[in-house]
């Protein structure tokens, strides 16, 4: 692929958008080679993904605006489809998928980021809506997923300002979980990936679909939604070594508590 690099480590995926010249701006081909990888990733072996920028100044610096400058209404509306056929495709990805945002986040780079189940970035990082200035609404669901994140007061003053802002605002504000040196970006994001993927496979897929569709429903329907995905982990290989192994350890005369 000539724009997307995608490595595995262990149980962990990397997934690198790699168009640094244009500080991996977004264009067709780049959106089409993101959506060949996570069709690519093999559910049976990799359980938690990251997904970053190249170089160490950008994660994404949003959608190319070369390419949207002549681009006709039909062309836009395709454009936006395209992209928020893959955000969705991450926001409902299995696994988790962890976006480590090493530099500028910004219009489609920060859309792409909040599709991701968790944010964390390195302090030289901004972030922002900045389309108004451009002529056009956020087009891959940052009116949409932003408001979610933040609260819709926040959200509003992002997008009708356009304003960027840093590291440590975003983190203020809870758009990213944590703020890395740019060294300890990586390392860390790792980290927390071998993290998720030492837990129980089913359970924590099972988590993620819980949380994503039950934000979507009244908290009744979330609750039977919890109620099925709950049940669904019971006879698995998982739930019964992981509560034998926590029984086992309980009666280890040895074992002292901690
Ligand atoms: N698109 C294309 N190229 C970009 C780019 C972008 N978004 N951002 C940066 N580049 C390119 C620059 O043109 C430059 O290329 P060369 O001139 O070297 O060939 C190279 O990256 C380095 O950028 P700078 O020279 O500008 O670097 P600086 O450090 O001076 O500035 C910057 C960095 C990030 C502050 C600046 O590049 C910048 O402001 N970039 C634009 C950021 C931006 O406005 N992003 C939001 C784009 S709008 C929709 C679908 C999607 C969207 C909307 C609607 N539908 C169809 C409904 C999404 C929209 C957006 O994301």
């Amino acid at each position: 692929m000539g724009f997307i690099d995608y490595e595995v480590e262990g149980f962990v995926g990397i997934i690198t958008i790699n168009r640094p010249k244009a500080l991996n701006a977004l264009n067709d081909e780049v959106l089409g080679e993101l959506e060949q990888t996570f069709d690519a990733v093999d559910l049976g072996a990799v359980r938690c993904l990251i997904l970053t920028g190249a170089g160490d100044k950008s994660f994404v610096a949003g959608a190319d605006i070369g390419a949207m400058s002549t681009m006709s209404k039909a062309e836009g509306t395709a454009f936006g489809k395209k992209g928020n056929d893959i955000f969705l495709k991450i926001e409902k990805f299995p696994i988790p998928v962890i976006a480590a945002i090493n530099g500028f986040c910004l219009g489609g780079g920060c859309e792409i980021s909040m599709s991701c189940d968790i944010r964390i970035c390195s302090d030289n990082a901004v972030f922002g809506q900045p389309e108004v200035g451009l002529g056009i609404t956020p087009g891959f669901g940052g009116t949409q997923r932003l408001a979610r994140l933040v609260g819709a007061g926040m959200a509003k003053q992002l997008i009708y300002t356009a304003k960027n802002i840093k590291a440590d605002e975003a983190y203020r504000i809870g758009l990213v979980n944590a703020v890395y040196t740019q060294e300890e970006l990586m390392p860390a994001a790792k980290k927390m990936a071998a993290a998720i993927a030492g837990n129980a496979p089913i359970a924590v897929r099972a988590c993620k679909k819980a949380i994503n569709e039950g934000l979507q429903v009244s908290i009744d329907e979330g609750a039977a939604i919890e109620e099925e995905l709950f049940g669904s982990c019971f006879e698995s290989y998982d739930q019964r070594e992981g509560m034998a192994n926590f029984l086992r350890k309980k009666d280890d005369p040895k074992k002292v508590p901690e």
